[in-house]
Parts: structure tokens; sequence; C-alpha cells
């Protein structure tokens, strides 16, 4: 069944075909609309399609109304198969390029014939893009840096785009007769913060059933290999996805072992070899050379019932990196992770008033609405003016606005004021402490001059980190994933210094950053330095990010004692204030 993600990836295509294609703006919005009007329905998609209702959306008229329908009903839509026949396949990878529109790729399509990264690498080395109009030396170096970047990184992908994509995936298989169990594996189901391809577990009494079915997924560009256990595709959106097909009694050791790590799974077959057993995707059995006769082989039906003969404790798939949990569930001292329900409340939101797209108010209602008691606002500070970053006066008023939202909560939740505050190049902070003073918390970040050295660098944050008003210090590296690198600091050392300072480290839940990176978080911990889990919510939606966050700090093994906005306000109010004496 075509879902409503599907719609909108197919709505967005339709808009860059377009655009390649000079067609008026208006036409192109149309699509762009309709993606966006979809987006925001939060009713039943199939009903809304199926009681042509569609056209009483905003956004949507007749003509996209129909072709909705068609794709909807029959999996297919001819205008855009015939959209696509006029363009090279190769033409998509251009928009994965930073810096890249559809404008410009039209103009180096038609007049430098350009239709894969690799022409355009050839066409910008040789000198024929900086002399295009409108490009220059300066585009073409750019461009360059874009595709080696993307080299660099290739084909991974951020674990937020891969999970949509999954989901995908597994609603195709809803319902499925033949599906007895079905369920994501790899580095997504252990939540890495990049995905490399998408693995779908199957179990099932008619593979080729199920194989037939799988290459008749709508979002499939390619299909590259098709076996009796084993297909890959090529997706439309140059994700690749593997497909496991096995026996019900299979499921629990192939879901094992194709979740991984691959680090991971070396270890469970040394502890299977111990016991004279032998450990693979299918099977756990008797080891042919063991030197002993093989111990017993207890019944094995579910993943833990795996781990329990192994002698283990459950290891939760985001655990699973081999950095100790098979000590850890042998000695029963796993921790009892974080989970996304005991999140209390949350730090870290913009508003209109800089970059965000929502008003104070409608971000308070959101996380309300989610179930939390508090939120922590924090704008950008005046120096981020690319930010749109408040002026004393401006953060003073944000100030007053809040203690009336707040009047008119009666107690049942609760605003604090903040601020997000550039941390200049010498370390001193945006704003003056007498400010900085009257807002319930602060989170200093750097966000500009971001080349320094490493020591100073490191310097300058722990400069930061010694002025008392900072309470928390916000995404630490500054990464972007698989587009830009941390800065040069030493963590060890900003760690060292936060525990020194009582400053808590933000976990920046925002799946292109994730920063702290998971794997400091156990260090920090030892050090008492407490973790924020923040959105960094930039609108309303932006809240779900928490979910990613909480899983990062999941592969960090922190517990809901580990996380300050675990607690209820009263008690959370205590460690903003710790600082400040
Ligand atoms: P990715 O896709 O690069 O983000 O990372 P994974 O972990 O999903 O790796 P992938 O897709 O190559 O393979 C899925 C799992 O299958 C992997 O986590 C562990 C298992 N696996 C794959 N190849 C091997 C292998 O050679 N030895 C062992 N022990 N396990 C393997
Ligand atoms: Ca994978
Ligand atoms: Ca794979
Ligand atoms: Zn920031």
């Amino acid at each position: 069944m075509v879902t409503k993600e599907q719609t909108i990836a197919l709505l967005e295509s339709i808009s860059r075909l377009l655009e390649l294609k000079g067609e008026n703006p208006f036409k192109i919005r149309a699509y762009t609309n309709a993606a966006r009007a979809l987006e925001t329905f939060s009713g039943n998609f199939p009903d809304l399609v199926a009681e042509k209702h569609l056209e009483e959306l905003e956004g949507i008229g007749s003509a996209i109304a129909k072709k909705i329908e068609e794709f909807v009903t029959t999996g297919k839509l001819g205008y855009y198969d015939e959209l696509r026949g006029s363009f090279p396949d190769t033409l998509s990878e251009l928009f994965e390029l930073q810096g890249l529109g559809a404008k410009k790729i039209k103009v180096l399509w038609e007049t430098l014939k350009v239709k894969s990264i690799a022409d355009l690498e050839a066409a910008c080395r040789d000198g024929r893009v900086a002399e295009l109009p409108g490009f220059g030396e300066k585009t073409a170096e750019n461009l360059l840096r874009s595709i080696e970047r993307r080299e660099r990184h290739s084909g991974r992908h951020l674990l937020s785009e891969a999970a949509i994509m999954m989901e995908q995936i597994l609603e195709h298989f809803r319902g499925h007769p033949d599906v007895s169990q079905i369920s994501s594996a790899g580095s997504l189901r252990r939540s890495k913060e990049t995905i490399g391809d998408l693995d779908v577990l199957i179990a099932t009494k008619n593979p080729k059933s199920i194989t037939e079915f799988f290459v008749t997924f709508p979002l499939i560009e390619r299909v590259l290999a098709k076996g009796e256990t084993k297909t890959s595709v090529l997706l439309r959106n140059g994700m690749q996805s593997d497909l496991r097909v096995v026996a019900n009694h299979e499921f629990p050791f192939a879901l094992a072992y194709f979740t991984g790590s691959k680090e991971h799974n070396v270890a469970l077959r040394g502890r299977a070899l111990r016991n004279g057993w032998t450990l693979n995707e299918y099977r756990l059995g008797p080891e042919p050379s063991a030197k002993q006769p093989p111990k017993p082989i207890p019944a094995i039906d579910t993943e833990a019932d795996l781990y329990a003969a192994l002698g283990l404790n459950f290891v939760v798939p985001e655990l699973r990196e081999a950095t100790g949990e098979i000590e850890a569930a042998e000695a029963g001292k796993l921790p009892k992770l974080v989970e996304l329900s005991n999140l209390r409340g949350t730090f870290h939101a913009h508003t209109s008033s800089t970059d965000g797209r929502n008003t104070l108010g409608e971000m308070a209602a959101a996380a309300r609405d989610l179930g939390l008691q508090y939120l922590g606002m924090s704008d950008h500070s005046k120096s981020s003016f690319q930010a749109h970053g408040l002026s004393e006066e401006k953060l003073l008023q944000q100030v007053k606005a809040i203690q009336e939202l707040n009047a008119g909560f009666n107690g049942e939740f609760w605003i604090f004021s903040g601020v997000e505050c550039d941390i200049l190049r010498d370390g001193t902070l945006d704003f003056s402490d007498e400010i900085l003073s009257q807002l319930d918390f602060v989170v200093a970040s750097v966000h500009n001059a971001l080349t320094m050295p490493e020591k100073a660098m490191t310097d300058r944050m722990i400069r930061a980190m010694e002025n008392p008003c900072v309470t928390m210090l916000g995404h630490p590296t500054g990464r972007l994933l698989l587009s830009r690198e941390p800065y040069k600091i030493d963590l060890n050392e900003i760690v060292k210094a936060a525990a020194a300072t009582k400053t808590i480290i933000e976990l920046n839940a925002n799946p292109r950053r994730l920063d702290m990176d998971w794997r400091l978080w156990r260090h920090a911990k030892e050090l008492g330095v407490p973790c924020s889990i923040n959105p960094d919510a930039h609108s309303m939606a932006g809240f779900q990010d928490l979910w990613f966050g909480v899983q990062a700090a999941r592969k960090g093994w922190l517990t809901r004692e580990d996380v300050i906005n675990c607690l209820p306000r009263n008690e959370v109010v205590k460690i903003l204030k710790r600082k400040r004496g």
C-alpha cells in the first residue's frame, strides 16, 4: 500500500523534475505546497484518498488530487514516469551535493551536458564550470569540495532518514499473510548515528512470495541482486537495502547475527565455543571439532533465549558495540538505560523571534502536548546575526513574556527562561553576567570562528564553562554528521573541565548533530558530568528529535539518573542553580 510519506517523496521528486525542465514557478510550487499539506495532515491518509477528500486540504488542487489518487490506487503515476523519462537517471545524484539546486543543475545539464557527479567533477577540474555565467571559480571550488565530502562519507545516511525509509519498508509488509516475523537489523537497529544500508529480516514459510513482494516496493530504483535468502535493492533516495529471508526457527539467530555489530558477534561466537557450540546466522549447534563433548543446548525461540543460553543477560541492540557489554551482561551489571518516557522536560528550543518557526506559546504547547512538565527556552544571542540573535532588550522582553505565560499555567507547566549564548573567540560570552544572571539557565555554544587550532578552541570553551552563569555547554563539537567535521578540540579536557566547573553537557538530539557523541558519555558519567538531552528545536515538530537523543544516550550507557531532564521541575531547578552559589 502506498503511504503518505511515499506520496510526499513523489511530489517532491516531481517538483524537482519540473524545475529542471524550467516549468513556471507556480506549477512547481503547487507540488511543493501539496507535499507540505500532506506533511501537516495528521488524519488517516488512506481514508482521505479513498473518500476523495484530498482537495479539502489547503494547498492541494484538483489536478494534483487526481494524480495522488492514481498513485495511491495503482502504485504508479504515468505523469511522473514520463517526466523521469526525459532526463538521464544519474542526473538525480547531483541533488545530493551541497550548494547545488535545480537551477544550477539545469544550466550544467543544458550547457555542459553534465549528467552525473563524475561529469561535474571533470567539468570543475578543467575550468568549464568556472567560465559559466553565474558560476565562477569560487563556485567550482566549492562544488569540488562538496564532491570530495560526499566521497568521504560515501554511501552513509543519517539515522533519521534511514529510520523513515525503514518504516516505509516495514509498512509495505504490514499484514502480508506470509510474514511470520519481521524486524529491522544492522546499524539501524543499533541506532548508530549514520547508517550504511538498511537491513531487513523476515521469517516465513514461503520465501519466494516474500522476495517477489519485496521487489514491488514502490520506492525501489533498481534491484541489485535477487536470491533465495538475500535480495538487495537500490532505493530512489540512494540508499541500499538488504532483505534476508529465513525460516521461523532460524529467526532469533539471524536477528542477532544481522543486528551485529560484527565485533559483538565475534564475542558471542567465542562464548558459544567455550560450551562446545557453534553459533552462526541459522543456528546454535554442537561444534564438531570441540575437544570436550558439548553442553546440552537449550530451546531457543527468541533473541533473549539465545543470550540466556550463552550465560548473558539480554543486551539491547543499542549496546552491541563491543565496548564491554558482554562482560557487564555476564556479571549482571548492565545499566537500566534511560527511556523516552523518563523525560520530564527539556532545554534548548528556539522561537520565531530568532531562527525558529513557531512562537513561544506554540513551542510551550508542543512540549506540553508531549507530556513534558517544563521547557527551557534558549533563543540565539546577538552575535549570531545570521540566526537573528536577540538583543539584550529583546531577550529581557522574552523573559517577561515567559513570566506572563507561566502565571497562566497554574503550575501545570513551566517555561524556564534562558538563552543560547555565543561563546566569543576569546572564550568570553556574548552577554554580560548582569544580563545572564537574570535568566534561569544559559546554554553556551560556539557558532563562529570554527577553525581555531585545537588548544585555542579547547581553552576557549573551558573559559566559557568557568563562568558561573553558564549552565550547560551546547553541541560541544559542532559536528554536522556527513557534512561538517567537529571543531578541533580536546574532548577529554572539555569533559574534565565540565566536571570541575559543575557544567552540564548537552546531548543535542538533532539527528544531524547527536553531539556530544555517544562514545564519550561513559567517561563523562564516571566524572559525574550530568547530561541534558536537548532537542535544539526550531519548530514544534523539532521536539520529535528527542527520540534520537535518547537513543544516543542509551548507546552511551546513560540511565535516567544521569540525565537531568528526567528530574521533576522542583529538583531540576536545584541543578540549574548549583553553579551560581
Ligand atoms: P552499516 O550498514 O555499515 O551501517 O553497518 P551494519 O552493522 O548494518 O553492517 P552490515 O549491513 O554490513 O551488516 C549487518 C550485520 O551483519 C553486521 O552488523 C554484522 C553482520 N555481519 C555482516 N558481515 C559480517 C561478518 O563478516 N562477520 C560477522 N560476524 N558478522 C557480519
Ligand atoms: Ca546495514
Ligand atoms: Ca547490509
Ligand atoms: Zn546552536
